[in-house]
């Protein structure tokens, strides 16, 4: 099986599955935490889509499994104040997305790649995928979803990458 680059901070955090957790927080009804029972038991889905980095590299045809983005948040009691979503990885990572580019066609919670469990190199147990957006955008060792009504920079976002990144209009820096 041909696998894929490793692009990260350095730091790949083990999770255990029992000690695994996702919280949902921020402007929703209530504070969500879910175990990993509880996010199996959400929908379970198959998206393929491309892969597209923002130092050019592109991998087709990926089979992901996992929870859909608007799956989740039928769940997730999300106040419709809510128009930005940080997520916030186990390594420390963030990046942020507004509402429209998370829950667009294909974006899922994933925990699988080509029918095997994630690596914890490609963001095991689970990793977020927003296959029309560049790669930075898809936080791996995914643990805390924030929920706002304003804006709010993640960590590449901050440090000089492009707030949307659309690999179509090639948004790779700040001024592009
Ligand atoms: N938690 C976390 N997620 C992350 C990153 C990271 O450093 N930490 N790097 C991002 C970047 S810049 C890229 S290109 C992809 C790389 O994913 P891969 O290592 O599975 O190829 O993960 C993204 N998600
Ligand atoms: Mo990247």
């Amino acid at each position: 099986m041909t696998n894929w680059p490793v692009l990260d901070l350095g730091q790949q955090p083990d999770v255990p599955l029992a000690r695994w957790r996702l919280d949902l927080f921020g402007a929703i009804d209530r504070l969500q935490v879910l175990d990993w029972a509880a996010f199996q038991a959400l929908p379970q889905k198959r998206a393929v889509s491309d892969i597209h980095c923002v130092t050019t590299w592109s991998r087709y045809d990926n089979a992901w499994d996992g929870v859909l983005v608007p799956d989740l948040l039928a769940v997730a009691g999300v106040k419709n104040t809510a128009r930005y979503v940080v997520l916030h990885s186990y390594d420390g990572y963030s990046t942020n997305l507004p509402m429209e580019d998370f829950t667009a066609p294909g974006a899922l919670l994933a925990h699988s790649w080509q029918n095997q469990p994630l690596t914890a190199e490609h963001g095991g147990p689970l990793r977020l995928v927003v296959p029309h957006l560049y790669f930075w955008k898809s936080a791996k060792w995914l643990h805390r979803i924030e929920f706002r009504d304003d804006d709010r920079a993640g960590f590449w976002e901050r440090n000089g990458y492009h707030k949307r990144g659309d690999p179509w209009a090639e948004q790779r820096y700040a001024d592009d």
